[in-house]
Order: structure tokens, then C-alpha cells, then sequence
């Protein structure tokens, strides 16, 4: 969670903690993708126990109690706090922290096989979360969550750098199962 905000207070039109404003006022304290977001007033009533009428309270504007919304015109001054998710490395500027990326799974083992390759999954997610020299890569069957290295599957590649590759012809079964991929990255290689 991020610290406590409390930008504005009821006077005017109402209370306004908006996270456009939070982040124009707080450079650099609030992440760019949180997942959660908190409001209480300064008393630490949670906003959904003071019978006030709240007009905005979510991720995408954050949490605004208007006056004229309540039967006596008046809100209370509310708080907020956001919670970001772990790993992310918009939390402040410790460059070494690693991050892992999202999972990835652009292929199923119908052709030769499954391959989940570094080469292919950055070019084909640009603007995506996986870096140029990741320095973990995590695989596991994509249902079940089976770690690789259990599964028993003998695998052609299985390395941060050049990805995961599972060839079919590799197999005593002949087929491989499906995979999903991430990659542990460094903050600084990706900002
Ligand atoms: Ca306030
Ligand atoms: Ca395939
Ligand atoms: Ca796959």
C-alpha cells in the first residue's frame, strides 16, 4: 500500500482525491497499475460505513464525494491509500529490483511442439513487460500450474535468455504438454 492521501477537504463542491491529482501532486509515490484502492475518512471510517452517498471510489479515477449528494450537503473529508501490485517497479527508484513478468502463452504443442522462445514473445508483445536479458525464467504446465522441471518432459531449451522450447519429438509420449512462461527482469533494464 502507498501512504495515506489527503489532497483536498469537503469544502467547495466536495471531497476530491482524484488519482489524476494525487499523481500530478505526489510525482513518483503512486504506481502505474494499482490494484486496489482504499478510502476512510480522516477518523478512519471505512467510506462504506458513513452512509454518504459516494460518486466515484475505483481504480480508474479514484474516490470523489460530492456535497450535493448528501441529504445535508456536507461530506465527510475522506483519505486514500492505493495498493500496487508486488514487483512493480514504479515503487521508487531502486533500479536492481526485479520483477517478474506477466505469463506468456503464445503457442501449444499442435506442430513440433510448444514454444514459448524469448525471440518470438517479445516481438510479438511490444509495449509488453519482458525485457531484453531477463535473469530468471519460470515455466509450468498451463493447466494445473505443474512446475517443468516435474512434469518429466525432457526440454530443448529452458533458459532465461533464449526462453522455453518443448519439442514433441523429444518425448517418450511424443507430445509435449502446454506450457506458460515468465521471466524474472531487472527494473532498470525495463524503465
Ligand atoms: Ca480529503
Ligand atoms: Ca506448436
Ligand atoms: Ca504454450
Amino acid at each position: 500500500w502507498t501512504q495515506w492521501f489527503d489532497r483536498d477537504d469537503p469544502s467547495g463542491t466536495g471531497d476530491w482525491e482524484t488519482i489524476v491529482d494525487l499523481r500530478r501532486e505526489n510525482p513518483g509515490k503512486i504506481c502505474r497499475d494499482p490494484v486496489d484502492i482504499e478510502a476512510v475518512t480522516l477518523s478512519g471510517l471505512d467510506a462504506s460505513q458513513t452512509g454518504e452517498n459516494i460518486y466515484l471510489n475505483d481504480l480508474e479515477n479514484g474516490f470523489v464525494c460530492r456535497n450535493q449528494d448528501q441529504p445535508d450537503w456536507e461530506c465527510s473529508d475522506y483519505k486514500v491509500r492505493l495498493s500496487c501490485a508486488p514487483d512493480s517497479c514504479e515503487n521508487g527508484a531502486n533500479f536492481n529490483k526485479k520483477y517478474y513478468s506477466t505469463r506468456y502463452n503464445r503457442d501449444d504443442p499442435s506442430g513440433s511442439g510448444d514454444w514459448e522462445h524469448l525471440s518470438a514473445l517479445i516481438s510479438e508483445n511490444p509495449g509488453g513487460d519482458l525485457c531484453a536479458e531477463p535473469v530468471y525464467i519460470e515455466a509450468a504446465t498451463f493447466d494445473g500450474e505443474i512446475p517443468a522441471i516435474r512434469t518429466g518432459e525432457s526440454f530443448y531449451s529452458y533458459s532465461p535468455t533464449k526462453g522455453f522450447v518443448c519439442r514433441n519429438s523429444d518425448q517418450n509420449t511424443g507430445t509435449c504438454r502446454n506450457y506458460k512462461v515468465r521471466f524474472g527482469c531487472f527494473c532498470r533494464i525495463r524503465m
